[in-house]
C-alpha cells in the first residue's frame, strides 16, 4: 500500500509530516510526502516562526512524478497554507490517486473555536470545496463549526454528509462526554475517552493513524476506535509527563500498543 501525505514540514512541534511519516510507516505502509511549506515551528502557540511556502517546488515535484507514473492507494491532505494550495491539491488528487483510491482530507483550520493564524472565512469556504472531493474528512469540533456555521454536531454532520460520503467529527464535546460523530450510515456517534482541553498535534496523530488503519483494511468504525485509543493514550502520557503542549503529543511510546491492536485486526 502506498500513501501520499500532502502537508507541511514544521521542524519543531510534532505535527504534519513529522507525524505522518513515522506513524504511517509504523503501520506498515509506504508514505511518500509532498511538503506544502517549511516552517521552523508550527503556528499554534509559537511566535517568530519562519514560513516558506513551497508552491513552485510542489509543481516541479508533481511534474517529475508524472514521468515516473506514480499512483497512490490513498492521498491524505492536511495543513495547506493558501487557497492556491487547496486548488493544487485537487489537481494532485486528479493526477496521482489510483482509480478507486481513497482521498482523506483533514481540513486544518483551527482549534478552540478560532482560526489558526492566517486563515479566515474565505479560506474555510475553499477548504469546504476540497472536502467535497474527499472520501473521508476529519474536522475537529472547531473545524466542523468553521465549515458549517453550527456548533450542533448532528446538524453539522448532516451538512457535511451532503458534501462528503464519510464525514468524521473528532473530539466532539457533548453534554455527557466526548464523541466521534461519523455519518456513513446515517448519524452515528462513538463515545471516546478524552482529556479536557486541547493538545496540539492531536489531530495530525489522529489523521495519520486513521489513514494507516484504513490502509490495513479496517472498517471505518474499527479504524476510528483504534485511532481514538492511540490518541487518548498519547494525550494521557503528554499530560503525565507535563510537556509544554505546544511541542505536540508524546505519542512515540504508544505506537507499539497501537500496532499490536492494529496487527490483530488488519486484513491486508
Ligand atoms: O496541527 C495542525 C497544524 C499543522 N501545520 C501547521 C500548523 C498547525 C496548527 O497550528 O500551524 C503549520
Amino acid at each position: 500500500m502506498r500513501v501520499l501525505a500532502v502537508n507541511d514540514i514544521s521542524c519543531v512541534g510534532k505535527c504534519s509530516l513529522t507525524v505522518a511519516l513515522p506513524v504511517l510507516s509504523a503501520c506498515g505502509v509506504t508514505c511518500d510526502i509532498l511538503p506544502t511549506a517549511l516552517l521552523s515551528t508550527h503556528t499554534g502557540g509559537f511566535t517568530g516562526y519562519t514560513f516558506l511556502p513551497l508552491d513552485d517546488e510542489m509543481n516541479k515535484i508533481a511534474d517529475h512524478w508524472e514521468t515516473l507514473g506514480l499512483k497512490y492507494d490513498l492521498i491524505y491532505s492536511g495543513y495547506l497554507g493558501s487557497r492556491a494550495q487547496i486548488a493544487f491539491v485537487k489537481d494532485i488528487k486528479r493526477r496521482f490517486l489510483k482509480e478507486g483510491g481513497t482521498f482523506v482530507v483533514d481540513p486544518v483550520l483551527g482549534d478552540n473555536f478560532t482560526f489558526y493564524k492566517g486563515f479566515d472565512e474565505a479560506f474555510a469556504a475553499e477548504m469546504l470545496s476540497l472536502c467535497a472531493e474527499a472520501d473521508y474528512i476529519l474536522p475537529n469540533e472547531t473545524e466542523s463549526y468553521l465549515l458549517t456555521g453550527t456548533r450542533d454536531f448532528s446538524a453539522a454532520l448532516e451538512k457535511l454528509s451532503a458534501v462528503c460520503p464519510h464525514p468524521v467529527i473528532t473530539g466532539a464535546k457533548a453534554e455527557d462526554g466526548y464523541y466521534i460523530y461519523f455519518g456513513d450510515r446515517g448519524e452515528q456517534r462513538m463515545p471516546i475517552p478524552c482529556v479536557e482541553g486541547s493538545f496540539h498535534g492531536a489531530g495530525d496523530v489522529f489523521a495519520s493513524a486513521f489513514c494507516g488503519c484504513l490502509m490495513r483494511g479496517l472498517i471505518l468504525e474499527r479504524a476510528l476506535s483504534l485511532t481514538a485509543q492511540f490518541c487518548y493514550r498519547a494525550i494521557l502520557r503528554t499530560q503525565k509527563e507535563v510537556t509544554d503542549r505546544k511541542y505536540g503529543l508524546n505519542y512515540e511510546r504508544e505506537i507499539f500498543p497501537f500496532l499490536q491492536s492494529l496487527e490483530a485486526e488488519a486484513r491486508q
